[in-house]
This record gives C-alpha cells, sequence and structure tokens, in this order.
C-alpha cells in the first residue's frame, strides 16, 4: 500500500478518495479538508477569538488540535454532565490534553455549579437523556461564549454525524430541520456564531488524526447514547458506503450545496419576537427559558444514579 502523493509506506486507505496516505499526507488532506470547510462557508477569520466546545472524545480534540495547527485562537469548555465514570474519565482526556499544548480549557460541573447531572434531568423531564443534555449544552455554550467575548462556537460534529442528523430529517421530511441543518449558523442577538469545521472528514479520519498526532481520548461512547436512533442510521449509511464509496460524502455535502438553499424560506420561526428570559436574560418567546426550567425542575429532583438510565430507564421513552 502505497502513498498517492509520496509513494512511501500508506498508513491509510481511503476508499471514498480511491487513495492510500502516509502519515504526512494524510494530515495535509485533513488540514485542507477543514481549510476548505471554513473557506466554503465562511466559518472563520484569522483574527476570531473560537471557543471550542470538547467532550474528550477524538473529534473534538482533533478539531481543537486542527484549529491550534492552523493557527487560531482557540480555547475549549469542557461541560461536566455527571454520566458516571464515562464523565469522569472525559475530563481527564480533555484536561490531559490541554495542559500538554498549554491550551485554555474552562471546565463547567453540573452538578456542582447547577445542582443537577444529566441521568437526574432525564427522570425529572421524563425524556431521553440527550434531549437535556442537547438542551444543556446549547445553553451553556453559547452563553459562556458571549459571557467571554468569544466570536464563534465551533463544534466537533463530523461527516458521520451530520450525514446520520440529515438522514434521519428526511426519512420524516423535516422540512425545518432540514432548512436549518447548515454547517454554520450566524450570530444573531443574544446567540453565538456556531461552525463545525470537520464537516468535510469521516469518523475513521478523526481517529486515525488523533492516533497520527498521538492525541490520546476516550473511546468509549457516552453509555446513554445506546439505543439512539442516530446510531442506527450511521450503520446504514456506512452499508451503503462500503457498497458505494463517497456516497456519504455526496448525501451531505451536494444536500448543503444543492437542496439547503432551495429550503431557506423553511427555517420556521423568526425571532424577531424574542424576549429575554426572566432569570438568565438569554433569548427565549416566553417568560422563562426552557433551560432555566430544566435547572429549576431537575435541581429539585432527587440524584438518579446514571447505571438507573442506562438499565431500567433505557426501557421507556424510545
Ligand atoms: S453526551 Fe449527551 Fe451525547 Fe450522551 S447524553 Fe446524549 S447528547 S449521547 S453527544
Ligand atoms: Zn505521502
Ligand atoms: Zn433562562
Amino acid at each position: 500500500m502505497k502513498c498517492r502523493v509520496c509513494r512511501g509506506p500508506a498508513i491509510i486507505d481511503l476508499a471514498r478518495h480511491n487513495a492510500n496516505f502516509c502519515a504526512e499526507h494524510f494530515v495535509q488532506l485533513c488540514r485542507r479538508q477543514v481549510e476548505k470547510a471554513v473557506k466554503d462557508f465562511s466559518m472563520l477569520w484569522p483574527e476570531d477569538r473560537i471557543l471550542v466546545a470538547v467532550s474528550g472524545g477524538k473529534d473534538s480534540l482533533a478539531l481543537w488540535d486542527i484549529l491550534v495547527d492552523l493557527g487560531y485562537r482557540a480555547d475549549g469548555l469542557y461541560i461536566g454532565l455527571g454520566i458516571g465514570e464515562y464523565s469522569d474519565e472525559s475530563l481527564g482526556y480533555a484536561q490531559r490534553f490541554a495542559d500538554a499544548r498549554g491550551l485554555n480549557l474552562r471546565v463547567i460541573s453540573l452538578r456542582s455549579e447547577l445542582g443537577y447531572d444529566i441521568p437526574t434531568a432525564a427522570a425529572a423531564t421524563r425524556r431521553v437523556p440527550c434531549s437535556a443534555c442537547g438542551l444543556t449544552k446549547r445553553h451553556l455554550f453559547d452563553s459562556a461564549a458571549m459571557e467571554g467575548g468569544y466570536d464563534v462556537v465551533a463544534t466537533g460534529h463530523n461527516l458521520d454525524d451530520e450525514a446520520a442528523v440529515l438522514f434521519g430529517n428526511t426519512l420524516r421530511w423535516e422540512i425545518e430541520y432540514l432548512a436549518r441543518q447548515l454547517p454554520v449558523l450566524p450570530a444573531r442577538p443574544g446567540f453565538p456564531k456556531k461552525v463545525k469545521p470537520l464537516v468535510r472528514l469521516t469518523e475513521r479520519e478523526m481517529a486515525a488524526w488523533c492516533i497520527v498526532r498521538n492525541i490520546d481520548y476516550i473511546v468509549e461512547e457516552c453509555p446513554m447514547a445506546v439505543g439512539n436512533r442516530h446510531l442506527g442510521y450511521k450503520n446504514t449509511l456506512n452499508a451503503i458506503e462500503e457498497q458505494s464509496p463517497g456516497s456519504k460524502a455526496s448525501f451531505y455535502l451536494n444536500f448543503i450545496e444543492r437542496m439547503a438553499p432551495l429550503l431557506s424560506d423553511h427555517t420556521g420561526a423568526s425571532h424577531d419576537e424574542l424576549g429575554e428570559c426572566s432569570r438568565c436574560g438569554s433569548p427565549t418567546p416566553n417568560e422563562v427559558c426552557s433551560f432555566c426550567l430544566l435547572v429549576e425542575k431537575s435541581s429539585q429532583h432527587e440524584a438518579v444514579p446514571v447505571e438507573f438510565m442506562t438499565k431500567s430507564g433505557r426501557k421507556r421513552g424510545r
């Protein structure tokens, strides 16, 4: 197996590019894919202060590494979700990554700072854990970025993630979700700009990036993701990709290029009528925002151990 660029020994075969690459040229390919995404979608400017949403997993650490490597000023924010050992270990990976490179990682612990954790929030709201988790992360990343004066929040969503979400939204023709499924969400009053610079790179490529760059990351998936329907969509798309390499990239990237512009009038509610949450000041159409209601409900609920939500708790809700 030889590198397509230098003919030296290759370390990875990428069927969708119909080529193999050595470590050096694989790294170059990944950098170029990120630069292309950043340029095509006007994601970042050289002077931007970026807040990276860091989980301790391969995608977010690879993203932080690539952005710093490309010369951007990027700090990290890790949210301790209180999901048992998974959270304790993932914080360790994020912290060691930051310390080894002299990068700035801010840590917010839900349990000690807000009085709840994700398993408890799921039980208190009687919703699936990812719903409480998504709302929590969105709110805390938005408010940390606004308060910290960051220009943009960057998340490690990769091509597999985005294609799986697109597949789910397409199966149900969720027009408003489809219209909003873009790799850049511009800033609007009370909300920072949000970007996904890894949309041209796959999960496998991000794992390979971490190996090549000596990045230690938490390999275990979040225990609450078990049964998540996006995992099923990813498996389906992987089976299609196996038969027809490149399908995943064309499914997602052609959607963004050809279909999303046709849906731009269907993004749903306008944000003009948003007021301020009476408790936290975030934009909301209601008196109190859904995050503050979640905090109130969850912090009053008896703490629920993660095991309960991943075993017996799993039986309901999905
Ligand atoms: S961390 Fe949170 Fe994910 Fe775990 S509870 Fe669901 S959303 S699966 S990215
Ligand atoms: Zn090479
Ligand atoms: Zn609020």
